[in-house]
């Protein structure tokens, strides 16, 4: 029985039924699952098959949008009895993440927020159009050992620089992994900007925050 809801929660993502996702959630709940086991044996490994068949071209971007939605709102379930247990995922890093001051553009850096969260990362989001100091102050305070910003607009990647200034005038650069992403962005931008990484995508942005947060020592 729990077996096969835990098959069911993992087969529904893979499939991109949010609706079945939560409800077979819910049910493995009210069967008294615990909520790990939920997410470390349904819900992660459903995302990691559809962020594999992102990669290899067998799914496109509205598979990997419904299927974090469906993770998402399972976490949306889960979360409280989490920290009814006082449970916590064991977590790869903490990530501030927002797009920059001036951009309102959401879709990707949620999607990339929610995949990292997916993966067990401690995620932040700010949301959009975020001041440097917003950044700043949040790095700060939750103390992330990596920071992420997306940037749609060519008119403001250079945002994305103004916060590693900003970082580095605050004495945090050499604490916190940056990394970048949004369509005008690439690799050699965030070279030139003294990032850490860029990422193509949200599955891309997963690999890449592993790396960082593994070459950081982890939360
Ligand atoms: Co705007 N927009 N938009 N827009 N918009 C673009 C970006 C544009 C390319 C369209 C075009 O002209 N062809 C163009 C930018 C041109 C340029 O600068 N080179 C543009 C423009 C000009 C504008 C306005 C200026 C239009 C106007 O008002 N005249 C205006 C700007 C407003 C502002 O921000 N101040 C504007 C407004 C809007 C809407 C509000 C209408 C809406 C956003 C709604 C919302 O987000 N809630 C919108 C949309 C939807 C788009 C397009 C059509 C789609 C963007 C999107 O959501 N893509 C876009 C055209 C396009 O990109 N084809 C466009 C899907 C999303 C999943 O992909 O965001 O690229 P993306 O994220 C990917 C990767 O980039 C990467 O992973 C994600 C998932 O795979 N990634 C990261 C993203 N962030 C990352 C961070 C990382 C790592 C990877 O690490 C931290």
């Amino acid at each position: 029985m729990s077996s096969d809801l835990l098959a069911q929660i993992l087969q529904s993502l893979v499939e991109g039924d949010p609706d079945l996702t939560v409800n077979a959630t819910r049910q493995a709940l009210a069967a008294g699952m615990e909520p790990l086991t939920i997410i470390n044996a349904g819900l992660i490994p459903g995302m990691r098959i559809v962020g594999e068949k992102f990669s290899c071209g067998e799914y496109f971007l509205p598979n990997l949008i419904v299927s974090a939605n469906g993770m998402k709102q399972a976490m949306q379930l889960l979360d409280p009895e989490l920290k009814a247990r006082r449970q916590t995922i064991s977590s790869p890093g903490s990530v501030v993440i927002g797009t920059v001051h001036g951009d309102i553009h959401e879709i990707g850096k949620s999607l990339v927020a929610t995949m990292l969260s997916a993966h067990g990362f401690e995620v932040h989001d700010l949301g959009v159009d975020v001041p440097a100091e917003r950044f700043i102050d949040t790095v700060m305070t939750t103390r992330a050992n990596l920071l992420g910003m997306s940037s749609l607009l060519t008119t403001t990647m250079n945002m994305q620089k103004k916060v590693i200034e900003a970082l580095i005038g605050a004495g945090l650069r050499e604490r916190v992994k940056v990394m970048v992403g949004g369509a005008p962005v690439s690799a050699r931008w965030a070279e030139e900007i003294g990032a850490d990484g860029y990422a193509e995508d949200a599955v891309g942005a997963v690999d890449l925050a592993m790396r960082l947060a593994a070459a950081r020592g982890g939360s």
